[in-house]
């Protein structure tokens, strides 16, 4: 029997962007450094609004309190603290998911420039499986990293009203500048509340990720910064950037919560920031396809502790790349000489 016509996975990539109409809005990222993918494509099935209620119910049971929506109160100028400080609002000993450490070389900020992170909600609720394997959020981190893209993280940011800016920076991974002119990392977030600037948007500098280099020294204050704009969009809309764009979040000046979640992807060499190598259940990987595992890290040979573990882990890798290349009819995964393989 003749052999199966696989196709090249950039061709692929491409027919998958045009199959869901998201031309033009690879043609903003191209030029623009971002690009905003509207609920109508974005958010099948109450996507948002699903994810929305699910992190108020994660929030509630990590934090002891339910999210005020409305007012914001309850995330109304977390303070800005280190990592494993114990955090007052709530009382606790034990800090959950609350605001994370200021890095050593952004500014002291007067309150948080984050609000609340919660962390590692994949495994929380279905709905984060399906926020995952979205056809128009895969189809534009294929256009951006290859089909071997591997998930870094995924995370929830629920920010009240607040004073302090967030700097600008990069989402390229902690690479040194020059940073490369192909994208090795993207980030893609749901807004589950609508963005502008008073609503506290994230902030991107236009054209940005062709500079291949990390903001430094006052290039970083977004207050300085000329050519910065705020992402407007509105619940349910989908916004991607490739990893080397300058962006940041303005303060919020309104009242109430911004909430969204950020899908952030690598290439499946770099270290990925969540491990889920060998935790992706079976039953899972039957409902969604082959195409889960593979973004959930398991075509990947992660650091191995034994000869044993070297061969055993890459005969898993080998198991899925091969499934998933049969399953969608795309060869080359392997083809290190082609960007989308
Ligand atoms: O809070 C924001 O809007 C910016 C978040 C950010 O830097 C990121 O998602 O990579
Ligand atoms: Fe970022």
């Amino acid at each position: 029997m003749a052999a199966a016509i696989k196709q090249e996975p950039r061709d692929r990539a491409w027919s998958e962007i045009c199959d869901l109409g998201l031309q033009s809005h690879v043609a903003d990222l191209d030029a623009h450094s971002f690009c905003v993918i509207p609920p109508e494509i974005a958010n099948p099935n109450g996507l948002a609004d699903r994810m929305l209620e699910a992190l108020l119910d994660i929030a509630e049971k990590r934090n002891g309190e339910r999210p005020d929506l409305e007012t914001g109160a309850t995330h109304a100028n977390q303070p800005n603290m280190h990592f494993g400080a114990k955090n007052d609002r709530f009382g606790r000993d034990e800090l959950k998911d609350q605001t994370p450490a200021v890095a050593p070389n952004i500014p002291e900020a007067s309150d948080s420039p984050f609000g609340d992170r919660m962390h590692s909600i994949f495994f929380e609720d279905e709905v984060f499986a399906d926020a995952l394997i979205n056809p128009p959020l895969l189809a534009i981190v294929t256009y951006l990293l290859g089909y071997s893209a591997v998930l870094s993280n995924m995370g929830c940011w629920m920010k009240g009203p607040n004073k302090s800016n967030f700097p600008l920076h990069t989402d390229a991974g902690g690479m040194p500048s020059p940073l490369p002119t192909m994208s090795y990392t993207a980030q893609c977030t749901y807004l589950l509340t609508d963005f502008d600037r008073e609503k506290g948007a994230t902030a991107i500098v236009p054209g940005s990720h062709k500079w291949c280099r990390n903001p430094v020294g006052i290039e970083r204050d977004l207050s300085h910064h000329e050519n910065a704009i705020p992402i407007e969009g509105k619940a349910g809309s989908l916004v991607v950037w490739p990893g080397n764009a300058w962006h940041a979040a303005y303060n919020r000046t309104a009242p109430g919560l911004r909430v969204s979640v950020t899908v952030y992807f690598c290439r499946p060499f770099m270290r990925p920031l969540e491990d889920f190598i060998g935790r992706v259940p079976q039953e899972m990987i039957d409902k969604y396809g082959p195409r889960l595992p593979m973004v959930l890290q398991q075509g990947c040979v992660p650091g191995y502790a034994s000869q044993g573990d070297r061969i055993s882990d890459t005969a898993r890798a080998e198991r899925v790349i091969d499934a998933f290349e049969a399953d969608v009819g795309v060869g080359g995964l392997r083809d290190k000489d082609d960007q989308f393989h």
